[in-house]
C-alpha cells in the first residue's frame, strides 16, 4: 500500500500525535467488535441492551454472566500487529496520547504507555454500591458475587450507556485532541459519544485527521486522509513508511 507523500511528510514532522481507537483495532486479535452480532447464547441480545445500569438493575445475573463470558474471551487473545505498530509510533513521537474506547486492555498489554481508557476496563471489577475494587470473587453460578466490604453487588469497571466517562481521562483526551498536530481515528464507527466528538475537536484545532478503518464512517467525509482496510495491516506499513 502506497501512502500519499504529503501524509508521510506530516507524520514524520509531527511531534504531537493523538490516536482514538475503537473495537476495530482488536478485531484481528479475535475479539468481536461491539456492533458485530453477538454469538451463541448472546445472539439474542443487543449489546446496548446489556451494557447499561437499567439492564443490570433488571437482571444483574444476566449482565454479570455476559461480562464473565467477555472477560474469558479477552483472556484468550493477544495484541495484534496494529497494537504493536501504535507502540512503535509512541516510541518515535515526543508527545503521543492513545485514547481508547476499548475495555480489553490490549493496548497496555502490547506496551503502549500513555493510554486513556475512556470506557474503563473489563478486567477490573468493583462494587456497584461502595466502589471497592476486588480481584477475587465467589463463582457460584446462581447469583452475582457480592462485595466483602458492604455486601453490594459486584459489577465490571466499565462505563455503561447513560453513565458518565471518567473525568480525568476525558479531560486529558480533550486536551490531547485540541493540541495535537495529527489525530488518528482507528477501528471505530464513530457512533458513541462523547468519544466520537474528539475527532471534531481536533479538526477544529486544525489538526490533520487520518482515519484507518475497515469501512467508511460518518467521520470519513471530514478527514484529510482516509485509509480503508484492516488496521493490523495498514498501521505496520504506515510506521515502516514513516520511520523505515
Ligand atoms: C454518556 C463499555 C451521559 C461497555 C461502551 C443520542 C445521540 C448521541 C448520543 C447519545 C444518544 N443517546 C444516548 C447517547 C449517549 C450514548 C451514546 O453515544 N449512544 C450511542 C449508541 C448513540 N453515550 C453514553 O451513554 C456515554 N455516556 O453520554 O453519559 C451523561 C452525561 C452526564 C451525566 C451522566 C450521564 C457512555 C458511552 C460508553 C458506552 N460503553 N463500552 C462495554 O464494552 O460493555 S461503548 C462500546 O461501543 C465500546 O466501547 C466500543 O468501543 C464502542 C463502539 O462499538 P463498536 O461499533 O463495536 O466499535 P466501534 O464503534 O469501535 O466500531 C468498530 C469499527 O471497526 C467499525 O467501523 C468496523 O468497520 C471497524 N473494523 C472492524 N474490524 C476492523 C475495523 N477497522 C480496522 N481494522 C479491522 N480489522
Ligand atoms: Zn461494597
Amino acid at each position: 500500500m502506497d501512502f500519499p507523500s504529503e501524509l508521510i511528510r506530516f507524520l514524520t514532522s509531527a511531534t504531537r500525535i493523538a490516536v482514538l481507537t475503537g473495537a476495530g483495532v482488536s478485531q484481528e486479535s479475535g475479539l468481536r467488535t461491539f456492533r458485530d452480532a453477538q454469538i451463541g447464547f448472546w445472539a439474542q441480545y443487543k449489546p446496548e441492551d446489556l451494557a447499561s445500569p437499567e439492564a443490570f438493575a433488571r437482571d444483574p445475573k444476566l449482565v454479570w454472566d455476559w461480562y464473565a463470558w467477555r472477560r474469558e474471551a479477552v483472556k484468550g487473545v493477544r495484541p495484534n500487529a496494529g497494537h504493536y505498530a501504535l507502540v512503535e509510533m509512541e516510541s518515535k513521537t515526543p508527545e503521543f496520547t492513545l485514547i481508547t474506547q476499548n475495555v480489553d486492555g490490549l493496548h497496555r498489554f502490547a506496551g503502549s504507555k500513555n493510554v486513556l481508557e475512556l470506557h474503563g476496563n473489563i478486567q477490573r471489577v468493583r462494587c456497584a454500591d461502595c466502589g471497592t475494587f476486588t480481584e477475587i470473587w465467589g463463582d457460584d453460578s446462581e447469583s452475582v458475587p457480592t462485595c466483602t466490604v458492604c455486601g453490594g453487588l459486584l459489577r465490571p469497571d466499565v462505563v455503561w450507556f447513560g453513565e458518565s466517562l471518567p473525568r480525568g481521562e476525558l479531560e486529558s483526551a480533550v486536551l490531547a485532541a485540541r493540541s495535537c498536530q495529527v489525530f488518528f481515528s482507528i477501528g471505530t464507527s464513530g457512533l458513541v459519544q462523547p468519544a466520537a466528538a474528539l475527532a471534531h475537536a481536533a479538526r477544529n484545532n486544525g489538526s490533520v485527521i487520518v482515519e484507518v478503518n475497515a469501512e467508511p464512517t460518518p467521520l470519513t467525509p471530514k478527514v484529510d486522509f482516509a485509509l480503508h482496510g484492516k488496521s493490523g495491516e495498514i498501521l505496520p506499513k504506515l510506521v515502516k513508511a514513516m520511520w523505515g
